[in-house]
Parts: C-alpha cells; sequence; structure tokens
C-alpha cells in the first residue's frame, strides 16, 4: 500500500533552536546556551504523549509526541480517510470534545501572537502547519518543534489536535481569516492530547 511518507525537520531547532526552545522554558539564570546544555546534560526526562484522532467523514489517525527534558518536541503521526493534498495541522487550546471538534477552541497561542508557519517567530504555539495526504487518503509524517512541549505551563497535554479539511495559508493568504486561523476550512478531525506511558 501506497502510504506517503514526509519527512518534516522544519523547524530550524538546530538554527532557530535555543531561540524558540527558550521562549517555552522556564527561565534560568546564566546565558540561554549555557542553560540549555546543562539542562541537556541533566536528567533526560522523557515524557510521552498520544492524541487519538476521529471525525464524523471517517478520518481517523494516531499522533504519538515525545520530548527528552527542555528539548524539541517530536510529533509523529499517520492519518487516513482525507482528501489527497494538504490540509492545515494545529494545536487548539482545550481539551474539550463536548461539541465535537467545535468546542477545542482557537489556535494555542500562549504569547498571544498571529497566526503563522511553523518557522515565522510570529506564529501560535499550536501551529504545526500542514500535512501533505497522497492518493490514498493517507500521510506518514513526522514534525520537530521546539513551542509545543509536553511539560511546564504551556504544556500541551489535555489540549486538542485538529485536522482541518484545507491548506494552512500560513498567515500569508490574505484572506481575513488568514492571521487567526490560516483560512485552513472545517475541523475534520480531532482528539485530546494525554500523557502516555
Ligand atoms: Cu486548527
Ligand atoms: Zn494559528
Amino acid at each position: 500500500m501506497a502510504i506517503t511518507s514526509k519527512e518534516i525537520d522544519r523547524h530550524n531547532c538546530s538554527n532557530a533552536y535555543k531561540r524558540a526552545c527558550q521562549l517555552v522554558k522556564p527561565t534560568i539564570s546564566g546565558s540561554g546556551l549555557l542553560a540549555f546544555h546543562s539542562s541537556r546534560l541533566g536528567s533526560h526526562t522523557m515524557v510521552k504523549a498520544v492524541v487519538v484522532l476521529g471525525g464524523k467523514e471517517g478520518v481517523s489517525g494516531t499522533v504519538y509526541f515525545t520530548q527528552d527534558g527542555d528539548g524539541p518536541t517530536s510529533v509523529t503521526g499517520t492519518l487516513s480517510g482525507l482528501q489527497p493534498g494538504l490540509h492545515g495541522f494545529h494545536v487548539h487550546a482545550l481539551g474539550d470534545t463536548t461539541n465535537g471538534c467545535m468546542s477545542t477552541g482557537p489556535h494555542f497561542n500562549p504569547a498571544g501572537k498571529e497566526h503563522g508557519a511553523p518557522e515565522d517567530d510570529n506564529r501560535h504555539a499550536g501551529d504545526l502547519g500542514n500535512v501533505t495526504v497522497g492518493d490514498d487518503g493517507t500521510v506518514t509524517f513526522t514534525i520537530v518543534d521546539c513551542q509545543i512541549p509536553l511539560t511546564g505551563p504551556n504544556s500541551i497535554v489535555g489540549r486538542a489536535v485538529v485536522v482541518h479539511a484545507d491548506p494552512d495559508d500560513l498567515g500569508k493568504g490574505g484572506h481575513e481569516l488568514s492571521k487567526s486561523t490560516g483560512n485552513a476550512g472545517g475541523r475534520v478531525a480531532c482528539g485530546v492530547i494525554g500523557l502516555q506511558a
């Protein structure tokens, strides 16, 4: 079967790694770089989380999150039942699915910024861009991102992952919704992020 695999390592975690990851780190005395290295050489606590996605149009999937200490969060997932092409993929603020995906609130945005691309400085923390679905309706992807920690005040645990019907224009589409939602259309699947052993 033809699963479309897409490796995404866009998060400039090598260049913007220090800057982006420091945004979500508690302030540690000393230079950021030293604080970063000392935390990485410390206890190496690995935190894992998972979300099982469901939607009413037959869309389903599972997405796994892992974070080592204060490092970037790795996101790996498989989705199926989607139309081929780009679909907006976000962390939304609330883990409330009492009204389906509609009650998960807006994009997770603890810093009060505008909607953007994952590599932008001005982005919501929950802005993970798009996943690219193949002709068979499936996608397997890996994302590495510095703004979606699994611990601390900006943890995404207990919030929701939402997959959209349309492409996320990454804030650059010129639509009235570009700077808030990326004009990504309906919410076709979602689920609540929970801790995993
Ligand atoms: Cu969304
Ligand atoms: Zn956003």
